[in-house]
Order: C-alpha cells, then sequence, then structure tokens
C-alpha cells in the first residue's frame, strides 16, 4: 500500500504537487516546527501554496521562526506529514486527515507506513535532516529562513548535537548551512536550550522535588498531574523538554516523565542513557520513537502506569522488580 521513495523522488513529488497541508505532530518540539516550517518555506520558494497545520499552538519559543509566517488562503489539494512517525499523534484536530496523507517525510524507526508514499530515513538525527538531503538532492532552493528552520529542528533532535543520534553527517550539514548563511547559532541555541521563564524554573524545581528514583536508581520517575498544572498555572506546552529533567540525576540509565492527560491515562516520554531501547519499550505499550527518547500513552492510575513501565525496564537491566 505505502512505498518508500528516495529523496530525489520525494523532492520530484513536492515539485510535481502544490496547495499543500502539511501535517505536524501535537506537542510540536523543535523539528515538528523546524521541519514543518522549513518544508512551507522551500514550498513557497518554488512558487506553490502552503500552510503548516498543529492541533495545538506553537511554544512561543519558535517565534524567530513563526513570527515570519502568514497563513495563506487556498484550495488544498496535496497532504504531506513532516516528523509525524503515527498518524494517533495529529491530535484531534488534524485526525480527518489520517487516511489522506500523500507524503510521509520522516525519521522515527517506529514509523507506522500510514501515508501512500514515505521518504523515512531512521539514520537521520531529524526530519530537517531528511529534509535537507531532499531539497539537496532534488535541487530546491534552501533560502536564509529554509536553512535556520532546518538547523532548529537537528539542533532540537541532537540535543545540541550532543545525543548518540549525532553523526558527522549532521555536522557537515549544519556547517554547510553555516557556511552558506549568516545563521545566528549562537542566539538561536541559547533560545533553545538555556532561557527559561522564572515561572519554568519555579515549575522544573517542583517536577524535581517530587521525582522518585526506582530500580537501585537506575530510573528516576516525574509524574505530573492535570491538578499540578493547574495549581502551578502552567499550561500544556509549557510542559516541552521536561522529560529531559529526570536524565539528569547521577547514575540514572533511564528517564521516564508520566503527564497525566486525562483520568487514568498518560503521555510517558522516556529517556534512555545507553544501555535500554526505549522505543522498544514503547513499541510494546503502543507508541514508538528513538532509541534514545521515545513515549507511549498507558492508561491506569498513577502507581499502575509507574509499575507498568518499571515492570518493562526492569528484565532489561537485569533488575529483579520484586527485590527493589
Ligand atoms: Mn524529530
Amino acid at each position: 500500500m505505502s512505498r518508500q521513495i528516495d529523496y530525489k523522488a520525494a523532492a520530484d513529488f513536492l515539485r510535481s504537487h502544490d496547495n499543500y497541508y502539511i501535517l505536524i505532530h501535537q506537542s510540536p518540539d523543535g523539528d515538528a516546527v523546524g521541519s514543518g516550517f522549513a518544508l512551507c518555506s522551500a514550498l513557497r520558494d518554488l512558487g506553490k501554496k502552503a500552510n503548516v497545520m498543529c492541533s495545538d499552538p506553537l511554544p512561543g519559543k519558535y517565534s524567530y521562526i513563526t513570527d515570519k509566517y502568514e497563513p495563506q488562503r487556498f484550495n488544498h489539494s496535496t497532504t504531506v506529514s513532516i516528523d509525524l512517525a503515527d498518524t494517533k499523534l495529529l491530535g484531534k484536530t488534524l485526525s480527518g486527515y489520517s487516511d489522506y496523507i500523500e507524503l510521509a517525510i520522516d525519521h522515527h524507526k517506529s514509523n507506522t507506513g500510514f501515508a501512500e508514499r514515505l521518504t523515512v530515513d531512521p539514520d537521520a538525527s531529524s526530519a530537517c535532516e531528511v529534509l535537507y538531503e531532499i531539497l539537496t538532492e532534488g535541487e530546491i532552493p534552501i533560502s536564509e529562513l529554509t536553512a535556520t528552520c532546518i538547523y532548529t529542528g537537528m539542533a532540537t533532535d541532537t540535543g545540541c548535537f550532543k545525543y548518540d543520534c549525532t553523526t558527522p553527517r549532521c555536522h557537515i550539514i549544519a556547517a554547510e548551512l553555516m557556511k552558506e548563511y549568516s545563521l545566528p547559532i549562537g542566539r538561536i541555541n541559547r533560545v533553545l536550550f538555556d532561557i527559561k521563564s522564572m515561572e519554568r524554573l519555579k515549575f522544573e524545581q517542583k517536577i524535581i522535588s517530587n521525582m522518585k528514583v526506582f530500580l537501585d536508581g537506575n530510573c528516576a520517575v516525574a509524574a505530573i498531574m492535570l491538578a499540578d498544572l493547574a495549581r502551578w498555572g502552567v499550561s500544556e506546552q509549557d510542559t516541552e523538554g521536561v522529560a529531559a529533567l529526570p536524565m539528569q540525576i547521577e547514575g540514572v540509565e533511564v528517564g521516564i516523565t508520566l503527564k497525566e492527560k486525562e483520568e487514568n491515562k498518560f503521555k510517558v516520554s522516556m529517556r534512555s542513557a545507553e544501555k535500554v531501547d526505549v522505543s522498544e519499550i514503547c513499541m510494546k505499550f503502543g507508541g514508538g520513537g528513538h532509541t534514545r527518547a521515545a513515549g507511549c500513552m498507558i492508561e491506569g492510575d498513577v502507581d499502575q502506569v509507574r509499575m507498568k513501565v518499571l515492570a518493562a525496564i526492569a528484565p532489561i537491566l537485569g533488575i529483579d522488580l520484586w527485590m527493589v
């Protein structure tokens, strides 16, 4: 039904269609925003009409990208997705497009193959990296805005070029972009990784104070309940990036963040240091992602969900769950 096409074929597809809706995942991160707007900007530079569509509001820190964007009016005819591993992640507002995606550009090895055509490279650091290859291979021009977007997604998904998914290729692409355009990378990276609002820092402080460590110190679990968000005056989008916090504790192999979505339903984010393939664990629960960063939804109360996750991780670490 769906078939993998190479970079060149994906570029040919992009050139030969028009009036695009570009779908990105809910709770958008820097790669979703970066790749969505990079594709949009490249298509518009080709004289095409294109809009980026997301179920959720876009986090304000990407305003150096989103401020340069105005939605266009046109009769939509082509639907593509980027950085989307599964149509479940489209969210309610966009779920109606699930069966009509003509091209999926992605880098998740857990991509469910929902689209008519797929350009999925699980070895790429980010959807932005895949898009860069498509654009250069297909000789589609890259403007300064497109380059800024691509750099943003690559920086985000590699944790500022420090995770294991950072390859020589990532550095070469980043270097090419820097050589060609005057990207303010110091400022971009400060916005992406360093600057936090006072509220956000206080929010992190609360998460950290509620964090617990399990499995002989190998797993740290942070739980964020809806009631906490309400009490702390924090919105859903303000929780982006909190999954990195449990990993900062010395000795932790797997960092787990449980975010209550509705009563007895949690979005579980997992991060791994070196030993555990968290995408495999998340796939067991119907989710997916990457070796070092993955997610899934699990039902139950917070204690049950935590137990389910720890029970799945313990054998991989060779720890007897019941002895801890
Ligand atoms: Mn990504």
